[in-house]
């Protein structure tokens, strides 16, 4: 989208993912190609995880002279932490209204201090934030993505076309979740009109053959009046897609699921997070478990999948708490297609949420992304079995151990682990299925006889499986 803003303004825009699932980029692979780019501005994104690395790439960067901007989660949250670092400007929350006069003020066309909601740094090195700006009333006044920048065979596409995409409907969530790290579009919900959408759907529909689309709204369904608008639309469009959405439970219901289901919805992404009433009411999390036992099911009914998360490991939980959530858990699994492993099934205190300004003190992890030991992805999966790399695929947050747990309750979330594990194989293919289930218990089994022995053993299947990017 930013891309998008600034090729209107006449700007010449490469993008670069350096995460892209076939062509991933180490620090040196990025600096040869800005070195061969030449670009006047490099501008990053910043999420908590990534930027211990995205600072050693901002340093390689700026030594051979590049200028350099932020925007993204981590730099709105810890803006100041950012911009210490080898940045010229950081943008805080939305990109679109300011990228240009940012980028034109770090190559001292205009005055820096003239551009809102930015940070830069003073000759003694000091933040000066300039004036705050309010988030983008109009969305609708958005360019689409720049699609076309994207290099599709970086992710295996090579006839061009582009089955799945990603889309917004809104922005902004006004609840006050404790984990939360949302905060970058304000509290305040905006929303594109239905025409907006409908007409960047049928503009990827045709031009990449798209259809299925996710939304990567907050939470989608809030307005009620909007989403029946929108399922209306496209019943009347009759266009052959798919789409899937992030929502919370508290705000659907089955006259609801029923117009969802019938405009195409195939998958709704549910944020549970816990079977406990009191830990509910402690995160500020909307919804009951009444409501839980009631939508998921009713969910899978209507023909949507229900994808849902939880949270293990609230710092005030017992053994005996978690267990209430993993009996929720088993109770909704004949109708959960997955338990959704990637985002936070153990807590993480990422920055500027309640629960990371109560209890970075008292558990001592305050800047854990700066760090090695506290760190869930750079602890990773060195001296991992292959039965753990499976269970911790998006970062090993259990050895992080951001809340001191007690031996029962690690042993309890490995058990819920590897019950997920277990259910979301269940829904592949029966060779693939029979394969990784095979694997996962004799690394188990083999890993509690001998770690050295199972990391012999299951070195050449690791290897295989990074280099099919499996
Ligand atoms: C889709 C999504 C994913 C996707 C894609 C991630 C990606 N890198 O974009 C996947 C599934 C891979 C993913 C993974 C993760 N995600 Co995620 N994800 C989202 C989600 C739902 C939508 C992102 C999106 O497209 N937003 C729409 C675009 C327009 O917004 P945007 O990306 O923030 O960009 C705007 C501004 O940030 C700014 N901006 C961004 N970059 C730049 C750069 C410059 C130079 C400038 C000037 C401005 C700028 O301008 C943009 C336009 O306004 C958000 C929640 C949300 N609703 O935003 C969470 C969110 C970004 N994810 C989050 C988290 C925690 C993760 C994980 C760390 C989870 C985990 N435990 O591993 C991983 C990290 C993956 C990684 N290394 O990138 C957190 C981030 C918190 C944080 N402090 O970093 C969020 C905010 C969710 C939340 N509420 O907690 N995620
Ligand atoms: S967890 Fe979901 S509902 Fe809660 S504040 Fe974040 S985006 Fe909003």
């Amino acid at each position: 989208m930013l891309a998008s803003v600034l090729e209107k303004a006449g700007f010449e825009i490469h993008l670069l993912d350096a995460c892209a699932v076939k062509k991933r980029r180490c620090i040196a692979d990025i600096v040869k190609q800005a070195i061969d780019l030449r670009p006047d501005v490099i501008g990053m994104t910043l999420l908590t995880p990534m930027v211990k690395d995205a600072y050693k790439l901002a340093s390689a960067l700026k030594a051979k002279g590049f200028k350099i901007i932020a925007g993204g989660p981590h730099a709105t949250l810890a803006a100041d932490e950012v911009i210490s670092h080898d940045f010229d400007a950081v943008v805080l929350g939305e990109g679109e209204p300011v990228i240009e006069q940012t980028i034109k003020a770090v190559m001292g066309q205009i005055p820096i201090d003239t551009v809102t909601g930015i940070v830069y740094k003073n000759s003694h090195n000091q933040p000066i934030y300039t004036i705050t700006r309010e988030p983008l009333n109009d969305i609708d006044s958005l360019p689409f993505p720049a699609h076309h920048l994207v290099h599709l065979s970086e992710y295996g596409i090579t006839n061009g076309r582009m089955h799945r995409a990603n889309i917004f409907s809104s922005r902004g969530c006004p609840a006050l979740c404790s984990f939360c790290a949302g905060g970058l579009f304000g509290k305040k919900f905006r929303f594109r009109s239905i025409k907006n959408i409908i007409d960047e759907i049928i503009y990827l529909n045709r031009t990449y053959g798209t259809h299925e689309f996710h939304f990567v709204d907050d939470a989608m369904t809030v307005n009620r009046e909007r989403v029946e608008e929108f399922c209306e639309s496209l019943i009347q469009l009759k266009m052959p897609i798919t789409w899937s959405i992030m929502t919370r439970v508290d705000t659907i219901d089955e006259e609801m699921l029923s117009l969802l289901s019938r405009a195409g919805c195939t998958q709704i992404d549910y944020g549970v997070e816990s079977g406990h009433s009191e830990t509910l009411k402690k995160i500020h999390k909307p919804h009951t478990i009444e409501m839980v036992r009631k939508i998921i099911p009713l969910t899978a009914q209507y023909n949507i999948k229900p994808y849902v998360f939880f949270i293990l490991g609230f710092p005030w939980e017992s053994r005996d708490d978690i267990q209430v959530t993993f009996d929720l858990m088993k109770e909704l699994a004949p109708h959960v297609e997955c338990f959704h492993p990637a985002v936070a099934s153990i807590l993480i205190p990422f920055p500027g949420t309640e629960i990371y300004n109560k209890y970075k003190d008292q558990y001592d992890f305050e800047n854990w992304w700066l760090t090695d030991d506290r760190h869930y992805e750079h602890n990773g999966t060195i001296g991992q079995s292959y039965f753990e790399e499976r269970l911790f695929a998006y970062g090993h947050v259990l050895k992080a151990d951001f809340f001191y747990y007690d031996k029962e309750v690690k042993e309890k979330i490995y058990e819920i682990f590897t019950f997920m594990y277990k259910h979301n194989i269940k829904k592949s293919n029966l060779i693939r299925r029979l394969i990784f289930e095979t694997l996962f218990a004799i690394s188990q089994k083999t890993a509690a006889l001998s770690p050295s022995i199972e990391r012999a053993l299951f070195a050449p299947v690791t290897m295989a499986k990074k280099m099919l990017s499996l």
